[in-house]
């Protein structure tokens, strides 16, 4: 497979090393690839080896969309946090919360109160991270995916038939980020403490966002108590993203069309574009907004909100000059809750509507990642009652 992969592509292109080994070893050359994109871009490629290449119907120039494939540009509903504490003002916040997630899945947040200099130093440690000569990286990866710490390529990397032009560092926050701080990358110095920081941070901006979305629905506290337990005893995990520049960014992407499995994500990312939202069967390019965060409905918010909120398909288009780094940081309850849709707005003896969704819990969505791709909306798909 691997010898197919490289040689399709053209291994004329590669360093001769490289070259060399594929001819000789196959193995070998299946290896060089899962070392991941870092190393590929790293060693000067001209031209992306064939395990990168997607069939041309998953290209990210011939995509799904009926007009302008892939090209056009969406300015995502703005939540502004500042206004959301002005008591007057409040009320028309929730409602752009509520539409945002109902009709897009996505907005994005500004005044969220985290300072500046968290988050240029988040996506600057992030990028020195991934500059570390690959033995030092290689030290984090891990097959464990409850590992607190794990280093890897690619979007699902056992199962991907065709990889990803992505590298990662997946860095667990529970049961606390005090508690799994140690076992983090020691390298760059300062990686612990700007992460977790950066950690912290992400965490109180959720809490306010996902508070005011369950009190959008109408739902408050939740009589099942999830906002406590979001607030105080919820997952967390940190995506750490590196997208280098890509010989031929056509033929593949950073990341496949997905959604994500928690309440809430937070996206933040540097000033490359690259994040594509799917929104009327088309994909749109989000316009990186200095400093705010990109946050999108997840899986299990669908769930709850008996599908009132979307959680939406995205992907991530790279490009063949500028590398792009972003940090993801998923939330959602702790990994033993089951989730179904909230009593409050199923509930028959109260007029409620009709459930859409059956209950689903944490290791249900671990054996669904085990054993399929992952890709596209399938969990969620799985979940839903007829
Ligand atoms: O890199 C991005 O902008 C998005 C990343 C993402 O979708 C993810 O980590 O699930």
């Amino acid at each position: 497979m691997a010898i197919v992969g490289l040689t399709d592509a053209g291994d004329n292109h590669l360093p001769h090393h490289v070259k060399s080994r594929a001819i000789d070893d196959e193995a070998a050359a299946a290896d060089y690839c899962l070392k991941g994109v870092r190393h590929l871009s790293d060693a000067g490629i001209t031209r992306l080896p064939g395990r990168y290449v997607l069939p041309a119907s998953d290209r990210p120039g011939a995509s799904v969309c009926i007009s302008s494939p892939g090209s056009a540009r969406v300015k995502l509903p703005v939540v502004d946090l500042a206004r959301l504490r002005v008591p007057t003002e409040r009320a028309a916040v929730l409602s752009t919360i509520y539409t945002a997630c109902r009709d897009y899945g996505f907005f994005q947040v500004v005044n969220h109160g985290v300072d500046s200099e968290a988050i240029a130093g988040m996506l600057d440690v992030a990028a020195r991270f991934f500059e570390l000569p690959f033995p030092e990286r290689a030290r984090h990866m891990s097959p464990d995916v409850r590992a607190p710490v794990r280093y890897g390529t690619s979007f699902n990397q056992a199962n991907d038939a065709v990889l990803c032009w992505r590298d990662f560092l997946k860095l667990s926050c529970v049961p606390t980020v005090e508690d799994v701080v140690p076992s983090w990358p020691d390298s760059p110095a300062d990686l612990r403490e700007v992460a977790a920081a950066y950690a912290e941070a992400s965490r109180r901006v959720f809490v306010e966002v996902v508070e005011a979305a369950l009190e959008a629905l109408g739902i408050g506290d939740g009589e099942d108590g999830v906002m406590e337990e979001l607030a105080t005893a919820g997952s967390q995990m940190m995506t750490v993203n590196c997208y280098p520049a890509c010989p031929q960014p056509e033929l593949t992407l950073g990341m496949p069309p997905h959604s994500d499995y928690g309440f809430f994500t937070l996206v933040l990312q540097d000033d490359v574009e690259g994040l594509q939202v799917m929104h009327d069967g088309e994909w749109f390019t989000v316009d990186p907004v200095p400093g705010s965060f990109v946050v999108n409905v997840g899986d299990h918010f669908e769930i709850y909100s008996n599908g009132r909120y979307k959680s939406v398909l995205h992907r991530v288009r790279v490009n063949s000059t500028r590398p792009r780094i972003s940090v993801a940081s998923f939330h959602s309850v702790g990994t033993e809750r089951v989730v179904g849709p909230a009593a409050e707005l199923v509930d028959e003896e109260r007029g409620g509507e009709a459930r859409r969704y059956m209950d689903t819990d944490f290791a249900t969505f671990l054996a669904y990642l085990a054993s399929a791709e992952g890709k596209h909306k399938n969990f969620l798909q799985s979940r839903r009652l007829a």
